[in-house]
């Protein structure tokens, strides 16, 4: 994979990445021991992973799955694209989401429909920089939704606490060792390339186990670049070289996915909000594909039943009914005895 690392991606470590000396962590930061600029650790044990393993410290401490609600900030993206595309309605979107109950909000700068094209590090900083700002400003966790070592570094150092690589760092071979240095929670998340070469790659014998086996892969190179492993979270990349049946798969075996197989619970993200398999599965009788907005309510279905299984966390569009959702999976959960144990 080449890199994307823009010239400002040194491998050297985030020089005034929030947390480190001179300077200052973001509104909410959390006490000495949770990642820099993140407040607390995520409730009980058993909230966090699907085995009763605790979140990555320092972020939103709820003893239930966290709605992550999300700002693309593009005129492209698959779902709301051009819809918050100016820096001042995309905060007030952010807002929104917070003021609705996002525990966390996602901004990213780039679109990755299949078959989009990438822009450049500058623009996608130019996108995301003032929302990130803006919204850590107002008191928001937000993550940064980017690939790319040099945008990410930006996002920490104005206020953002998560970074989420849809790449798994991949993309960017910096972005590792700028995470680690940063010391934040990091989405590794399941990719095999970019926008225009992910649906010729949908191809698997067993789509949980090759995707277990290659995010391990991705742990093990994370963690060799220094990044603290009780900080990563998985996902598996609902859509993302994958074909309906694959993330249906791979819904339904969190628990293998979370242990990749076999190992220590590692939290799990799930972004199944408005992707194509929904509108698939949903579908007319005469095979037309429900339009994305008209699977709003097949999401907050898979919320539930994410949250239910013990997910750490759901990337959505709208928040209301998902985090209903997520309260109600949460109430089954415990009910069913699983607060603390195996999905
Ligand atoms: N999906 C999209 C973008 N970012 N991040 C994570 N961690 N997981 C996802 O599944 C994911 C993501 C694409 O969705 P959108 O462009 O419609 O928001």
């Amino acid at each position: 994979m080449t890199s994307d690392a823009g010239p400002g991606a040194t491998g050297t470590g985030p020089p005034g990445a929030p947390g480190q000396p001179g300077v200052p962590d973001p509104p909410g930061a959390p006490g000495p021991m949770g990642a820099p600029g993140l407040p607390g650790v995520l409730g009980p044990p058993g909230a966090g992973g699907l085995a009763g393993r605790p979140g990555p410290p320092g972020l939103p401490g709820v003893a239930r799955c966290l709605v992550m609600g999300v700002v693309n900030v593009t005129p492209d993206s698959f779902s709301d694209g051009g819809s918050w595309f100016g820096a001042d309605a995309a905060i007030a979107r952010g807002l929104e989401l917070a003021g609705q109950g996002a525990d966390i909000v996602d901004v990213g700068g780039e679109s990755t429909r299949p078959g989009a094209q990438r822009v450049s590090a500058e623009e996608e900083l130019r996108r995301v920089g003032p929302v990130i700002s803006g919204l850590a400003a107002a008191g928001v966790p937000v993550s940064v939704d980017t690939m790319r070592a040099e945008v990410a570094q930006a996002a920490l150092e104005v206020g953002a606490r998560l970074v989420n690589d849809v790449s798994g760092g991949l993309a960017d071979p910096e972005m590792p060792r700028l995470v680690a240095q940063a010391g934040v929670p990091y989405v590794v998340m399941h990719w095999r390339g970019h926008s225009h070469q992910m649906e010729d790659r949908a191809v698997y014998a067993d789509v949980v186990g090759e995707v277990c086996e290659e995010l391990s892969r991705r742990v093990d190179a994370v963690v060799a670049a220094g990044v603290d492993p009780a900080l990563i979270i998985l996902d598996p990349g609902l859509g993302f070289a994958k074909l309906a049946e694959h993330n249906w798969q791979l819904l339904a075996h969190l628990a293998e996915i979370s242990r990749l197989g076999g190992g220590p619970a590692f939290p799990v993200l799930i972004g199944a909000s408005r992707k194509r398999f929904l509108g698939r599965l949903l579908a007319d009788d005469d095979g037309t594909v429900r339009p994305f907005a008209g699977s709003d309510d097949a999401t907050v279905a898979v919320t539930a039943l994410a949250a239910a299984a013990g997910a750490w966390c759901c990337r959505v569009h709208e928040v209301p009914a998902n985090a209903d959702a997520v309260r109600v999976g949460q109430a089954w959960r415990e009910a069913a005895g699983a607060a603390g144990g195996a999905a």
